[in-house]
């Protein structure tokens, strides 16, 4: 199966990934972890995304392109993938459908995350005090709801057009997402 997930920060997409890629065995593909591994080798990527991830902006379409291509012609993918992070314009989610469809793998679903701005912001301070993340910090995070409300939202819609649109009330504890999340998909939750 492939998917990927949309929704703000904060909404648990990398939360529901990991339970995703878990259930369904395919692995999970998070551009926000590929680029802070970047980071923490000190490669020349990592060195120009640090300060942009840090203020909360996106780093460059061509730069997240290449990642992803190199990251989708690995063999473990020939099952499906969960996506997270990726994309976050129209630009690269014009990009990601030429892709796909160029490796003839369509996307089955696109599971958008519904939270409130409030609780975003809450649950990104919990993180903030519990992990340190640079970009978890309060001007970073209003940087880049902004963005998401600017850039992202309008790939909700590029979904939509496409018929594979699943929209997911994301409030709630972890579980309750997660079966919202298979019923939406269509995956028995007894299977896996
Ligand atoms: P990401 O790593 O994708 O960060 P994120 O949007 O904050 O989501 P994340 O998955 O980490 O958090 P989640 O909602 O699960 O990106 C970081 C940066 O990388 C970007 O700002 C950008 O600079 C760069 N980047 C990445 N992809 C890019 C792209 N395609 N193009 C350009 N730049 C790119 O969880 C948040 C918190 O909520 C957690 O603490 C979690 O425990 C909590 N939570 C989750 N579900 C909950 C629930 N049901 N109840 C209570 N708390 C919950």
């Amino acid at each position: 199966m492939r998917l990927v997930l949309l929704g703000a920060p904060g909404s648990g997409k990398g939360t529901q990934a990991t339970r995703l890629k878990e259930h369904l065995q395919v692995p999970h593909i998070s551009t926000g972890d590929l680029l802070r591994a970047e980071v923490a080798a000190g490669s020349t990527l990592g060195l120009q995304a640090k300060a942009v991830m840090a203020r909360g902006d996106l780093v460059s379409d061509d730069i997240l392109l290449g990642m992803l291509e190199d990251r989708l012609s690995r063999p473990d993918v020939a099952s499906g993938f969960i996506l997270d992070g990726y994309p976050r314009n129209l630009a690269q989610a014009d990009a990601l459908g030429k892709l796909l469809a160029r490796i003839g793998q369509p996307m089955d679903h696109a599971v958008q995350l519904e939270v409130d701005t409030d609780k975003l912001v809450d649950r990104l301070a919990g993180r903030a005090q519990a992990e340190g993340r640079a970009d978890d910090n309060p001007e970073s995070v209003r940087n880049r709801l902004n963005i998401y409300n600017d850039q992202t939202a309008p790939v909700i819609d590029f979904y939509r057009q496409h018929g594979v649109l699943k929209a997911v009330h994301g409030e709630g504890s972890m579980d309750e997402v997660f079966t919202r999340i298979l019923e939406a998909i269509m995956v028995g939750i007894d299977v896996g």
